[in-house]
């Protein structure tokens, strides 16, 4: 088959064959002289790799669409126009990287009337639906009630049973796509000291979110997200994860914490956040991106990788003190402004399984015995041992053996996929402001 550069379709295994073939020497090389070096500290580097093939992150659907800051959007070239064409990318990111084999959709933003035809979509791309997500945090046309002053803590209670109903349509359309969680983030809060009555807030998301959470399926989870700020700015409702744990203690058994990398405060330890959602039995999911100051969107170990690895080594312990506990939902939720959707999706979902095959690789019996010796040192040595390993080609093989790609960006570009999805996409939103 020859391939004219800028004509493929990236998700045809040919194409991804012929864009492997002439990475293949190097791959086996460097992949022989990793499994040496991992051989010496008693790893086989066949079982790491087994262990990466499996991984998988949800990618958001509103992610494949070019976001915004609060000043402007700059639309990119070839958006997807609906949530078919949404998932036409996300099958091209998991065709590519083979490890983003579900899609968390947002209502109601990916809203269509053909539910059974999206379902067929999917599973034709090899496609599940991961949580559904809300929204209350803005009005849309036609909506009779305004979510201007809060939803779920709204003082008004036909704006609340407004949004209940919502997150209960949400649940309705989840099931009949084969999910098994509602992501549940509010925007509530206040701008202003007295504005709310702090207490009496967190009363009215209690008296809310126990409606939705009778409406939950048996094998669902209601995954609580909170978040410290925007767009309320001086109280956020559900702002942090002791808040978050009170509410999912409250609810009951099937709800949990969802813990949004980005809406913690800069320098908040979150790692020490998950260990203790652990041990409360609470931990339900992740949203993973990266942040340096107040945006809570940037692509997932761009700025700081050590802290996403420290997550997961939090994660691989206890996975590894309670072997078959499920794992947490994973997902990415990200804002891309200044980069193409699906490169930004592709590299953040290989920076999150980067990090998974390298807590893999910490030496546990070691490092229980620093721990226990009290010795600091070698204790923070041996997790910057894991971390400073270059696991590229272990998760290069895994994508490789699973039909993916061994350089995603490399195959995307040279497919032409984005000026492809130009020519056929004309813009069809407008320029204007906004998150999302
Ligand atoms: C929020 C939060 C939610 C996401 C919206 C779009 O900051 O992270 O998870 O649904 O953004
Ligand atoms: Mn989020
Ligand atoms: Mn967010």
């Amino acid at each position: 088959m020859t391939l004219t550069t800028g004509q493929a379709n990236p998700r045809d295994t040919q194409f991804i064959a012929a864009q492997n073939s002439p990475l293949l020497g190097a791959l086996d090389s460097d992949y022989e002289a990793l499994g040496r070096v991992l051989e010496r500290r008693g790893v086989a580097i066949d079982q790491v790799t087994k262990a990466a093939a499996g991984f998988s992150v949800a990618i958001p659907s509103w992610g494949v669409g070019t976001c915004g800051t609060r000043f402007a959007r700059f639309p990119g070239p070839g958006e997807p126009r609906n949530v078919f064409e949404k998932l036409d990318d996300c099958a091209v990111i998991q065709a590519l990287t083979r490890t983003t084999r579900s899609v968390s959709l947002h209502l109601p933003w990916d809203k269509t009337s053909d539910l059974a035809a999206l379902r067929e979509r999917a599973a034709l791309a090899g496609l599940e639906f991961d949580a559904v997500n809300s929204n209350t945090f803005q009005d849309q046309s036609g909506q009779p009630l305004s979510y201007k002053f809060g939803s779920l803590t709204h003082t008004d209670a036909a704006v609340r049973a407004q949004a209940i109903e919502h997150n209960l349509e949400c649940i309705q359309i989840g099931v009949k796509l084969g999910s098994k969680a509602l992501t549940l983030w509010i925007g509530d809060g206040a701008n202003f000291p007295g504005q709310h009555n702090l207490v009496a807030a967190f009363e009215r998301y209690l008296d809310s979110a126990s409606q939705i959470y009778v409406g939950l399926p048996t094998d669902w989870y209601l995954l609580i997200e909170h978040k410290m700020y925007e767009p309320a700015f001086y109280a956020t409702v559900i702002q942090d994860w002791g808040t978050s744990l009170l509410a999912a203690t409250t609810l009951g058994p099937k709800a949990r914490c969802l813990v949004d990398l980005g809406h913690h405060a800069p320098n908040v330890n979150i790692e020490l956040i998950v260990a203790r959602l652990i041990h409360a039995g609470r931990l339900g999911g992740f949203h993973f991106n990266d942040s340096k100051y107040g945006d809570d969107d940037l692509d997932a170990g761009s700025i700081d990788p050590y802290r996403l690895f420290l997550v997961f080594n939090e994660l691989v312990d206890a996975a590894q003190r309670k072997p078959g506990s499920p794992p947490p939902a994973y997902m990415l939720d990200q804002s891309h402004n200044v980069t193409d959707p699906i490169e930004s999706l592709m590299r953040s979902s290989i920076e999150v399984a980067r990090v998974y095959a390298q807590a893999l690789l910490v030496d546990r019996a070691a490092l229980g015995g620093y721990q226990r010796g009290n010795d600091a040192l070698m204790a923070s040595e041996t997790l910057k041992q894991a971390f400073t390993t270059d696991v590229g080609p272990i998760l290069a093989r895994a994508r490789q053996l699973s039909g993916g790609a061994i350089d995603p960006i490399r195959a995307y570009r040279s497919s032409g996929y984005r000026a492809q999805c130009a020519a056929q996409r004309p813009a069809s939103r407008s320029t204007g402001s906004g998150i999302v």
